[in-house]
């Protein structure tokens, strides 16, 4: 087998633009380290008192932050700041964006917005967790301190989305608009490997993720959706399997192999949603579209959204193209 590391893969890539100053590269490069050194602590995570458990803290959502949320947060921001190719970090456990000070990230074309560990309330029992990453051009002036208007742009406008899952195996998967490339870790030599090339949503599952226990809460389309998922009499293939992990980015991966939708809707407590469309839902929504799926609120596409503010919530379907379009048809 013609074995590839990512590291290959990026160089490869580059040399498809002729000209580029390797910047983008290096952005990857510095991703990927982070996302090794998190992975370390993650694998032991069950093992690291320290390391285990609440920080005390909490974030700016009023949720309580754990401590590997703080330690990959950090990891990410040092190693974007060492490598110099990005102006500013916008995250999902910061109050508001970093602008770096240095002479050369304020040189640098790029901004980042992350969930720097997404689905934490997950690591006390040992369930998959992950980071997923939106990268875009600055819209500020090159040479000056990133500004809020760099972190607001719509989804459209995303040079590069992936997340790193922390699972099983660990994986990371990207796309930089040339459809969807996913890489395996291998822990013993410390390199990814491509092994999952060009990935595609199926058109259509059997799987639908859902909090069901938020049901009585969501609008009467959702449930007529999820009524239709559990109906034993429709002839076309039902009911479906209800697969809920609680942590995105396992329950997006499973979905993106096998095919399946994935709905954060709103509910009365919470008439946005809970995910973040500028940390969670935009990423995940340029990768199901370079991987042929869907990404709506329920009734306009996500990338579309004009963000206002940083923290910005949304409901979210995402998933195979048919069945989102089946749910959005409830809604209307
Ligand atoms: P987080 O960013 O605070 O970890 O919250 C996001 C997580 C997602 O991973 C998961 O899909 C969702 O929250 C689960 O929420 P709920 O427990 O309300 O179903
Ligand atoms: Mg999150």
């Amino acid at each position: 087998m013609n074995l590839r590391t990512l590291g290959e893969f990026i160089v490869e890539r580059q040399a498809d633009f002729p000209g580029s100053s390797g910047d983008f590269s290096r952005l990857l490069s510095g991703l990927r380290l982070a996302g090794k050194i998190v992975n370390q602590q993650v694998n032991k995570a069950g093992l690291a008192k320290h390391i285990l458990g609440s920080v005390g803290n909490t974030n700016v959502q009023g949720e309580e932050q754990q401590k590997l949320d703080v330690f990959a947060d950090n990891q990410f921001i040092k190693a974007f700041e060492n490598q110099g190719v990005v102006c500013g970090v916008g995250s999902e456990e910061n109050d508001t964006y970093i602008a770096f000070e240095s002479e050369k990230c304020q040189n640098a074309k790029y901004v980042i917005l992350m969930d720097p560990l997404d689905g934490s309330s997950n690591i006390d029992v040992n369930v998959s967790i992950g980071t997923i990453f939106s990268i875009f051009r600055r819209v500020s002036p090159v040479g000056e301190p990133a500004q809020l208007e760099d972190f607001l742009q719509k989804g459209t406008e995303q040079v590069a989305a992936g997340y790193i899952i922390y699972g099983s195996s660990t994986m990371l998967v990207y796309t930089t608009g040339n459809g969807v490339n996913g890489f395996t870790y291998d822990p013993g030599i410390g390199v990814f490997f491509l092994s999952h090339p060009n990935m595609q949503f199926p058109e259509d599952g059997k799987i639908y993720s859902i909090n069901e226990g938020n049901i009585n809460q969501c609008e009467q389309g959702v449930v007529d959706y999820v009524n239709y998922c559990q109906d034993t009499n429709a002839s076309d293939k039902h009911p479906y399997s209800g697969r809920y992990i609680g942590s995105l980015v396992a329950d997006f991966h499973r979905n993106l192999i096998k095919g399946g939708i994935y709905i954060y809707p709103s509910t009365q407590s919470a008439p946005n949603g809970k995910l973040r469309l500028q940390y969670e839902c935009n990423p995940l929504a340029f990768l199901t579209e370079q991987a042929g799926g869907l990404a709506t609120d329920g009734r306009q596409r996500i990338m579309d959204i004009d963000p206002n503010e940083l923290h910005q919530r949304t409901p979210f379907f995402v998933g195979s193209k048919n069945m989102v379009n089946k749910a959005g048809s409830f809604l209307k």
